[in-house]
């Protein structure tokens, strides 16, 4: 039952106090939450969030919100996580791994090794040591939901962007893979694919050019950030027996990744 559950989350939880209709992030739905994320301001701006969301919706459970800093391309960041969980948050029930990162549109050949292993680092490496980090305790409890943020790019790959479409294929293998692992165990595991989400991340990719980065979403409504926030709430309340192996997002007006990303 949702009241019973603590939500761990990679990166951070989006909540929005203007949706009440129904929970539309795991705040107003009643979870107690671990807020993780590398700028400590900005994580601390959504723990405030998630305070209004929780009193907004008027759940008598949940709403304990902790907030840790934590890259998770740094390997003894992961290693200490779990000693800077409050002892009585530890037993996690959902793991969101939503951490991903793509820097640059360079084509093969001018790609650096330094951005190569970055987005490695980030969105597959860490992804992976995270779910590690969960995965024995919630196969041990019997319970465990992991929601994996892949991507359109993990279907469909394009021009100017084979880093970052080789990293989301390789969290699709590898949620795909797991996913099998644990199917005659409780645990359940999610892959989330969004198309166009319009965040920091457009702007990131073009290396803080926004005029490039909005050019993007020329032409669309992209989504945003709490449409993700809403597939996750929905995903994590399905009933036991019930797993959303995948979840592919669209904007109403995008139907494929295939955009030729302008070179730098
Ligand atoms: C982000 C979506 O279309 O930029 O994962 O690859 S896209």
């Amino acid at each position: 039952a949702p009241q019973r559950q603590q939500r761990f989350c990679s990166q951070k939880q989006v909540c929005n106090p203007h949706r009440r209709l129904s929970p539309t992030n795991l705040a107003q739905a009643g979870s107690n939450l671990i807020l993780t994320a590398r700028r400590i301001d900005a994580l601390e701006k959504v723990r405030q969030q998630c305070v209004a969301a929780h009193q907004g919706a008027g759940v008598q459970h949940g709403g304990q919100f902790v907030t840790i800093l934590l890259d998770v391309s740094d390997k003894s960041q992961i290693a200490s996580l779990l000693n800077k969980i409050p002892t009585d948050l530890r037993n996690i029930d959902i793991l969101v791994n939503n951490a991903g990162y793509v820097v640059g549109v360079d084509r093969v050949g001018d790609i650096s090794l330094q951005n190569m292993e970055e987005m490695f680092a980030t969105n597959v490496f860490g992804l992976i040591a995270l779910t590690q980090l969960f995965i024995k305790d919630f196969r041990e409890r019997s319970t465990g939901h992991i929601i994996n943020i892949g991507s359109i790019a993990g279907k469909e790959p394009y021009a100017g962007g084979s880093i970052y479409c080789a990293t989301k294929h390789a969290v699709h293998a590898f949620t795909a893979a797991l996913m099998r692992e644990v199917v005659d165990t409780p645990v359940r595991v999610t892959e989330i694919q969004p198309g166009m989400v319009e965040t920091e991340f457009s702007i990131v990719r073009y290396r803080g050019d926004k005029s490039a980065a909005d050019n993007v979403y020329n032409g669309l409504q992209p989504l945003v950030a709490e449409d993700i926030a809403e597939e996750i709430v929905w995903a994590a309340s399905r009933p036991a027996h019930v797993n959303i192996a995948e979840l592919f997002v669209l904007p109403v007006n995008q139907a494929s990744a295939t955009i030729n990303y302008r070179s730098n």
